[in-house]
């Protein structure tokens, strides 16, 4: 059991883009095909816990095709939120670190076509973070069960009470950040799941970077399943509690 970089880390793309990935299998192939396509200066950093249905061997194989793919396999099942941190450490420290790093679900919710907008976005307000939202004017979510809608309306209410905030979407995990911003703030980040989101708005608004949002389509997943569980949802509501009570 162990840590394993698999690929070349001196690429030196202008954006790197982070797909954090368990059982993914049915979705991975497709998802960097489409990013390939997009014909961007982009890195792809793959982050898997070395999920049984052979996601990581996927990717290896797609590294034959693309040289821009790297893939960092974790012995077990760590949580998105360390998935994406390990992401954003990866990049910085390679020789020619990104200028702009992109997150993204692995699992098709999040269309590769809305990544140009994410960039130009942040490119005309320089800010620390993009959020692609779901939630403002233009923004919208299609295929998700009521209970589902609901889980996310209550999360995006708590963070926004938390944060103090007026954003429309703070838990969306389709964003573009500024390295600048995460050189500064990678050190306290210490989110193990989906509290990431939530963490690192809180360290953009301490650190007085701007955060924006840009209209998504979210598009419930076709395959697979969700790896939202009431560990990761307790652990949200913990950290979000905590930021209320430690502002
Ligand atoms: N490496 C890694 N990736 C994870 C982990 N948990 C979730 N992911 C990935 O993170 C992304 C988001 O997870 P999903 O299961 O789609 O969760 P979600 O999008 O918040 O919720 P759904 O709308 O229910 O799909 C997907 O690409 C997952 O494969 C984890 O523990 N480790
Ligand atoms: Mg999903």
């Amino acid at each position: 059991m162990y840590y394993q970089l698999i690929g070349n880390n001196m690429i030196g793309s202008d954006i790197g883009i982070i797909l954090p990935t368990y059982r993914e299998a049915e979705n991975i192939s497709k998802l960097i095909d489409d990013i390939e396509n997009l014909k961007l200066n982009t890195s792809i950093l793959v982050i898997d816990d070395s999920s049984p249905d052979k996601t990581a061997k996927i990717v290896q194989e797609k590294q034959n095709k693309y040289s821009n793919i790297l893939l960092y396999v974790r012995p077990k099942k760590s949580g998105l939120g360390s998935a994406i941190t390990d992401g954003f450490k990866i990049f910085l420290s390679s020789k020619q670190a990104p200028k702009y790093i992109v997150t993204m679900d692995a699992d098709y919710s999040h269309n590769p076509k809305d990544i140009p907008q994410l960039l130009s976005s942040m490119y005309e307000a320089d800010c620390g973070i993009v959020i692609g939202s779901r939630y403002c004017k233009g923004g919208n979510i299609i295929g998700w069960p009521f209970t589902r809608k609901i889980i996310s309306r209550i999360a995006n209410f708590i963070a926004k009470f938390s944060l103090g905030l007026k954003l429309h979407d703070c838990t969306s995990g389709f964003r573009c950040y500024s390295a600048t911003f995460l050189k500064a703030a990678v050190g306290n980040l210490h989110s193990q799941t989906y509290e990431i989101q939530i963490e690192t708005v809180r360290q953009a608004v301490l650190r007085n970077f701007n955060v924006k949002e840009t209209p998504i389509l979210f598009v419930n997943r076709k395959r697979g399943k969700s790896k939202l569980t009431w560990t990761e949802i307790q652990s949200y509501i913990t950290y979000t509690l905590k930021a209320i009570s430690f502002p």
